[in-house]
């Protein structure tokens, strides 16, 4: 079917109201929505009308691709001075019982497992300790660089990094070069939570603000180096703050240009303080996917993380505005199983990945972390 037929379907239902129609001229035309659509399309945008216009949108940006790569995590504690409700995963200093806390040598051992192996990326983030300090993390980089130069490091969010500039008294921006240096690649997107300081504070409160995480990626970007962006959305913030997120993200990314991708992040309630919060339908996940691609023009890609809401979403989510799952995890990340999400050993071969997505008639593309083709599988 062309756009104009979808087109001509959206205008003339009946169901439309005229604001939904007019942010969808402005979708097809490539215009900016505002704050004010944002929200009425939380409101009142239904999941097929949503999907039309996300998808158009994704299309237009990275046709019919889906990518992945090939990546393992290291999490080298999950013991936190945090205590943020959310989280399945810190263990308090006092429940050290239940907690792991690696040494520079054990990380060295789980890198080198991977010899041999075709993998492109390590994801290194966890909890934070007094222990794991700046001077821990640049010996770590150090040693992975000189041990396997090519692999790309994805590590430490503003959380992490805020904590560890503090303690060592330097800068962000003398922090973040020392990390460069040591050989930190890019940055996950961890630890944005929800930008709204009334909710971070009541479900993330003591680590750093949303204007720190910001200024730290901005910082990061202004090296000329790229970073990812997430929300955690689904527990007791309104669509407003949701916006208001993805509001100062694409505010920022207007300026620096340094987000490669946007990856919403479903609040889960198993085993912490927060279970009493229900967690959202699979429909609100969709609908929260589609707006947040409608939202961001100016990000490149919107990632489905398949280990924390599924393989099937993450397949459904192909048609909600999203065009990468992530990569084959090999069960190497515990914060999402603890915290009741389905995947309880995340683990796909390339080929079971490629499966997933051929399965819904989308394209596989094997991907760097910095979005470069590896391989493209609709070439032979
Ligand atoms: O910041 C913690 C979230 C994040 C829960 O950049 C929870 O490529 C839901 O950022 N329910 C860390 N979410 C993970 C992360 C990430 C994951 C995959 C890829 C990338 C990337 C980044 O996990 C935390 C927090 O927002 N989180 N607990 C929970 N109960
Ligand atoms: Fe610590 Fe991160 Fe858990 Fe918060 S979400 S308690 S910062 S590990």
């Amino acid at each position: 079917m062309s756009v104009n037929n979808i087109q001509d379907i959206l205008f003339n239902s009946p169901q439309l109201t005229t604001e939904l129609k007019k942010i969808a001229e402005k979708v097809f035309q490539g215009e900016r929505i505002s704050f004010d659509e944002g929200v009425y399309l939380f409101e009142k945008g239904e999941l097929s009308y949503l999907g039309v216009l996300a998808n158009y949108v994704r299309e237009k940006k990275n046709k019919n691709y889906v990518f992945f790569n090939r990546n393992f995590h290291v999490e080298p504690t999950n013991i936190c001075v945090y205590t943020c409700s959310f989280c399945a995963y810190s263990r308090l200093i006092k429940q050290r019982e239940e907690g792991w806390e690696l040494s520079i040598d054990q990380m060295m051992e789980i890198i080198k497992k991977y010899d041999g192996q075709h993998v492109t990326e390590v994801h290194i983030t966890g909890g934070v300790i007094p222990k794991q300090d700046l001077n821990f993390y640049s010996t770590l980089f150090k040693s992975i660089k000189s041990h396997r130069p090519e692999l790309h490091i994805k590590a430490l969010t503003p959380v992490e990094c805020h904590y560890i500039f503090k303690k060592a008294k330097v800068t962000y921006e003398e922090g973040m070069q020392i990390l460069k240096d040591a050989g930190l690649d890019s940055m996950p997107g961890g630890g944005a939570e929800i930008f709204d300081k009334s909710i971070r504070d009541q479900i993330a409160g003591g680590k750093c603000s949303a204007e720190e995480w910001l200024k730290i990626h901005e910082i990061w970007h202004n090296m000329g180096m790229q970073s990812n962006a997430t929300m955690l959305y689904g527990h007791i913030e309104t669509f407003e703050h949701r916006i208001d997120h993805l509001e100062r993200l694409r505010k920022l990314q207007d300026k620096t240009n340094g987000f490669n991708a946007f990856i919403p992040l479903k609040f889960r309630n198993g085993n912490n303080e927060m279970s009493h919060v229900p967690e959202v339908s699979v429909i609100e996940d969709l609908r929260n996917y589609a707006i947040s691609r409608i939202y961001l023009d100016n990000f490149d890609h919107i990632k489905a993380y398949w280990a924390m809401i599924g393989r099937n979403t993450a397949q459904l989510s192909l048609n909600f505005g999203v065009d990468d799952i992530d990569g084959t995890i090999d069960d190497t990340t515990k914060i999402y199983s603890m915290a009741g999400a389905e995947e309880q050993s995340p683990k796909l071969t390339t080929q079971q990945l490629v499966e997933l997505i051929t399965q819904v008639r989308r394209t596989p593309v094997e991907r760097d972390t910095l979005y470069n083709i590896v391989k493209d599988y609709s070439v032979n």
